[in-house]
């Protein structure tokens, strides 16, 4: 089943929508199988944010990444790197469509609520680079009979 690393981004739990965007992944049918709040160190910002080294505006991402506690989590379901980042919307919440994450809640690209894996290649990394093997758990559910 695939997997994709979602993050509540220090804006976003500084504005208490924590619980809010979790219930959207919920209430869409995804499982969550791994949740950590925890505060990015410098260097683990760099190696998540390392395709942006070099861009103008690399040096405010880490120190915004950084600048607060961060909702580390993996969901698991159908198509889940794909419809997630449409649940998310666009990179620049003026963009975004109104009903998505950033449409609803967002206002500038530098402060945009949440993160989500764009690939099946970046969802692997991610959750690696996150996550250990052993604080993913793998458990049955039987509403997923009625998902499938
Ligand atoms: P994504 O988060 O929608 O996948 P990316 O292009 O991977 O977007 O960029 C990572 C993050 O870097 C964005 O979510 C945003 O916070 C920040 N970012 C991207 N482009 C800009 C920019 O032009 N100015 C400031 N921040 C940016």
């Amino acid at each position: 089943m695939e997997q994709t690393f979602v993050m509540v981004k220090p804006d976003g739990v500084q504005r208490n929508l924590i619980g809010e965007i979790v219930s959207r992944f919920e209430q869409k049918g995804y499982q969550l199988i791994g949740a950590k709040f925890m505060q990015i160190s410098e260097p683990l910002a760099k190696t998540h944010y390392a395709e942006h080294q070099g861009k103008p505006f690399f040096d405010n991402l880490v120190s915004f990444i950084t600048s607060g506690p961060v909702f580390a989590m993996v969901w698991q379901g159908k198509d889940v790197i794909q419809v997630s980042r449409a649940i998310i919307g666009k990179t620049n919440p003026t963009e975004a469509t109104p009903g998505t994450i950033r449409g609803d809640y967002g206002i500038v690209t530098h402060k945009n609520i949440i993160h989500g894996s764009d690939s099946e290649e970046s969802a692997k990394r991610e959750i690696e680079l996150f996550f250990q093997q052993d604080e993913l758990v793998s458990y049955a559910k039987d509403v997923n009979t009625w998902l499938q």
